[in-house]
């Protein structure tokens, strides 16, 4: 009971806010569902390959426009999302380091929100290397998962979590997204407590390698999916850092890992292409048509599962008091600039689908293109709602609250520019090291090159040619004209750059440690 008061005056803390009014919240999160591939943002695949049940979200409550991942890649973007904090400072800059447990210094917000009084719960994909804390009841998949028959493990397994499938754990029948749902759905409805809960509901879809689920199989099986412009994207205007990295859908950058390649493999998942005969862009039509049908098949699925999810909050009366978030770990390249996967700071992959809906509370079918919202905000944002504001942890943390943005009411002042690092030099898709800022009309970035001390599995990553890029993206949205060079822009990469400084001070990210890494830049600042 102790507890009890001590959280009352917490939850007191904001608008009048009583205990019984403190929502649900919902965190649903696919993974690498780009925005391009939701029809509530419009663009080329909105007529194609519609998402009626996501949209929903949009529709009765607000489509963010401008949100964007700290460090575009899984397990970093969810320990971010965790602990609010930028991935050098809660420790997860790769895929390989494991998100620090309970004894650390490192927030999560899950365990606030327990703390606090919520019911939190945990089904789906993890990826976090380590054993998830903060909730009541968890049921994850280790590690990347299955598409089809599953391994999942519980809190209540007494089977200690790896991040690779224990020789314990069973496989469950069934397809990834419906059965992360059911367990969802499930503890939805056996739930007796009239305390708040706090659910992350982590789809693996639509994760590469994919693999729809067998009543998709045929979806859009008769339709050409349009492509973008820069699937054929001239790159003679990039920096030498950037223009022959990455990973193609045409053969450009073979021997990497091309789809090209990856489509005509005989174990390709949802089935592979003979491409005897054609030409090299036949080669790469075709690879982007076998891609977007197996990406957007994987969609399918989830958009679905996200409609059984919204139907039962109706039927259980507990629309009117949830909070019910959709997003993705990041974004994704589906063709744009000849790429797939994501990793970069370029749009396709920085920004993240971002929709919330809290009916009463939230204007039906709003929009906010004006404020540069990050992953980095969702925990205060979920602890705002909780009205849990004075948690000590919360001071630790590096965003902010998008609570009034939510409601319409816009906070004074919001942040001119979000700060983006990728740490993962030439791991796994060959994208060299870079930092950069995005504000509302530029992007610069700087490529340093350099693999530093990041945990990047094996193998040796050499330095890379360094550079810089800056867009214009009032003039070039799509970022196909590197302006870097332009003498128009010299006073503006002169700002940005000091930007660039300051922000790297504000969240604690210099380069002062890395000796190398500040020879590089001392030779190419100027
Ligand atoms: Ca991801």
């Amino acid at each position: 009971m102790i507890r009890v008061a001590v959280l009352s005056l917490l939850v007191c803390s904001w608008a009048g806010l009583g205990a019984a009014q403190r929502p649900n919240i919902l965190f649903i999160m696919s993974d690498d569902h780009a925005c391009n591939a939701i029809s509530a943002y419009g663009g080329r695949l909105a007529e194609v390959a519609p998402t009626p049940n996501i949209d929903r979200i949009a529709r009765e409550g607000m489509r963010l426009d401008k949100c964007f991942v700290t460090n575009s890649i899984c397990t970093p973007s969810r320990a971010v999302i965790l602990s609010g904090q930028h991935s050098h400072l809660n420790t997860v800059r790769t895929l390989n380091d494991a998100f620090p447990g309970p004894d650390s210094q490192t927030p999560n917000v899950a365990n606030i929100l327990q703390q606090s009084g919520y019911q939190t719960v945990l089904f789906g994909k993890w990826h976090l290397r380590s054993e998830p804390w903060g909730f009541d009841y968890w049921k994850v998949g280790p590690g990347q998962g299955y598409y089809y028959n599953p391994v999942f493990v519980s809190s209540t397994d007494n089977i200690s979590y790896s991040p690779r499938r224990s020789s314990q754990s069973a496989r469950t029948e069934g397809y990834y997204t419906d059965l992360v749902t059911d367990f969802a759905l499930d503890w939805l409805k056996q739930r007796e407590s009239d305390e708040p809960f706090f659910m992350m509901l982590h789809h693996k879809a639509p994760h590469g390698k994919w693999e729809p689920a067998p009543r998709h199989k045929s979806y859009l099986a008769d339709v050409q999916i349009p492509e973008p412009a820069s699937l054929w994207e001239d790159f003679s205007h990039r920096s030498e850092a950037t223009r022959e990295m990455g990973t193609s859908i045409s053969n450009r950058l073979a021997p990497r890992r091309t789809m090209v390649n990856d489509v005509q493999k005989a174990d390709w998942p949802a089935g592979s292409i003979d491409m005897t005969g054609m030409n090299e862009k036949e080669k790469t039509q075709a690879a982007y048509q076998n891609y977007l049908h197996d990406y957007l098949g994987c969609v399918k699925a989830v958009d679905e599962n996200v409609g059984r999810i919204l139907d039962y909050l109706d039927q259980a009366g507990l629309t009117e008091n949830t909070l019910v978030i959709y997003t993705s770990d990041q974004g994704m390249f589906l063709g744009e600039h000849d790429y797939f996967d994501k990793r970069w700071i370029y749009e396709e992959c920085l920004r993240m689908p971002l929709l919330a809906r809290l009916p009463g509370v939230i204007p039906a079918g709003s929009v906010n293109d004006t404020h540069l919202c990050s992953n980095l905000d969702f925990a205060q944002t979920f602890l705002d709602f909780a009205g849990v504001v004075d948690a000590p942890e919360i001071k630790k943390m590096q965003g902010r609250s998008l609570r009034r943005i939510f409601t319409g009411d816009s906070p004074v002042p919001w942040r001119d520019a979000v700060y983006y690092r990728y740490w993962m030099h030439l791991a796994h898709h060959h994208i060299p090291g870079h930092y950069g800022l995005r504000d509302e009309r530029y992007k610069l970035v700087f490529f340093y090159s350099l693999p530093l001390d990041a945990n990047l599995g094996k193998g040796h990553f050499r330095p890379t040619t360094a550079g810089w890029e800056l867009y214009d993206l009032q003039e070039d949205p799509h970022e196909l004209q590197n302006v870097y060079q332009n003498t128009e822009y010299a006073s503006v990469v002169k700002r940005l750059k000091a930007r660039l400084l300051q922000l790297k001070q504000q969240y604690g990210d210099t380069d002062n440690k890395y000796p190398e890494l500040m020879r590089v830049r001392n030779e190419h600042w100027d």
